[in-house]
């Protein structure tokens, strides 16, 4: 064979170890580096245009500016000034699609406990993490890299594990059985923000105007039924240190697809939102949640609340760990504009969708920021 084919075919071959180690993510990639990675792989540089700190006509601020969220206490939602929590609800969920929830009633020992045991499933050897790899997006559990690794061509600096909660009952055999506690661990925190969600569910539609009594009355309400039987699905989000942070992202500018998400992040910065032209940094507050109203809100609020995009950073020091907790109408629902927001002064702004035509949608191009939303709009 001529030098020149055979050079042809080490470089492939050279591609294909590469990708194949790609593939297995960058926790992977971070515990074989034996601390002397010190260029990030071209495969995670994102062109200049995209990466963190470029200036783009869209975005007239990438520094990090630090941004403190409106905060929601859920002890006053359930006391006397319920009625002004329900508007400054209404107020963050129009004016920055983010609010930060304090006094929620989930105790400090289930949060960190749930933080722990996600921090304990990265760590696990990599041949037990790989267990969980499935590109079957229905699957009940699906451990990966990147956004959606299977599309990506430049990939972030990401590894997930993916919880469907579903029914419960049906997903958690499949669940990982290491570390030993993490089936009941993540079995509690799920309930708990199930709880919390609907709870917040209740106060979303009451401050929409849809519901017309207060929600104690309301139980057994089918509106609300719905809700209950709705779907959850659990993230787990692991960012190792990254030895070039500047080139690249620990997730890309995406909205997430539900009606709630309710994020939990350690104590390491990353979560940067877009406000106003400008990408905001979260500060993370302790024990507290990050909640943001996903796409099905938008459209269900028929454009009132905002599905807002947000990314993630990372930095060259600390792992960081988070974990959201993505609510809905059940996969089989369709999610429309509520008939009771709709009139002659505003007309329906979104088609009908479901889950099936999201999971097409993401499974069928590179995922870039918020098309699907854009695809569902009418004007
Ligand atoms: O890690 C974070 O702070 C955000 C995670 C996120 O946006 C997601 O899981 O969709």
């Amino acid at each position: 064979m001529a030098p020149g084919l055979s050079l042809a075919g080490e470089l492939h071959r050279d591609d294909e170890q590469l990708e194949s180690r790609y593939q297995k993510g960058v926790q992977y990639l971070y515990e074989n580096s034996n601390g002397i990675m010190n260029r990030v792989p071209t495969k995670y540089i994102l062109p200049i245009s995209e990466r963190p700190n470029s200036r783009t006509e869209d975005h007239c601020n990438a520094r990090s500016t630090n941004l403190n969220l409106p905060v929601i206490d859920c002890a006053e939602l359930q006391g006397p000034d319920r009625s002004q929590v329900i508007q400054s609800l209404a107020k963050a969920c129009e004016e920055y699609g983010f609010f930060q929830l304090v006094n929620h009633g989930i105790s400090r020992e289930i949060i960190q406990n749930m933080i722990d045991a996600a921090r304990r499933f990265f760590e696990l050897s990599f041949d037990e993490r790989a267990k969980y790899m499935s590109s079957d997006m229905f699957a009940p559990v699906r451990y990966g890299t990147s956004f959606n690794q299977n599309k990506d061509k430049v990939f972030c600096w990401r590894d997930f594990l993916k919880l469907s909660c579903t029914p419960i009952s049906n997903s958690l055999e499949y669940w990982p059985s290491s570390p030993i506690d993490f089936r009941k661990v993540a079995l509690n925190y799920a309930n708990q923000t199930k709880s919390l969600y609907l709870m917040l569910m209740g106060a979303i539609l009451e401050s929409l105007g849809l519901l017309e009594e207060p929600m104690e009355e309301a139980n057994g309400n089918p509106i609300l039924k719905e809700f209950e039987d709705g779907s959850q699905l659990m993230v787990l989000n692991c960012y190792p240190p990254c030895p070039e942070p500047d080139l690249t992202l620990g997730m890309p500018a995406h909205s997430d697809y539900g009606l709630l998400t309710l994020l939990l992040q350690d104590e390491v910065k990353g979560l940067q939102i877009e406000h106003q032209g400008n990408w905001l940094t979260v500060e993370p507050v302790p024990n507290s949640f990050v909640v943001n109203v996903g796409d099905h809100l938008e459209i269900f609020s028929n454009g009132k609340y905002k599905s807002v995009l947000h990314r993630v950073l990372v930095n060259s020091s600390n792992h960081r760990i988070s974990i959201a907790s993505l609510h809905s109408l059940p996969f089989d629902c369709v999610v429309r504009p509520s008939p009771k927001l709709i009139d002659e002064t505003n007309p329906r702004r979104y088609k009908d969708t479901d889950f099936a035509t999201f999971l097409e949608y993401i499974s069928s191009r590179e995922p870039k920021t918020k098309n699907f939303l854009e695809s569902r709009k009418l004007m």
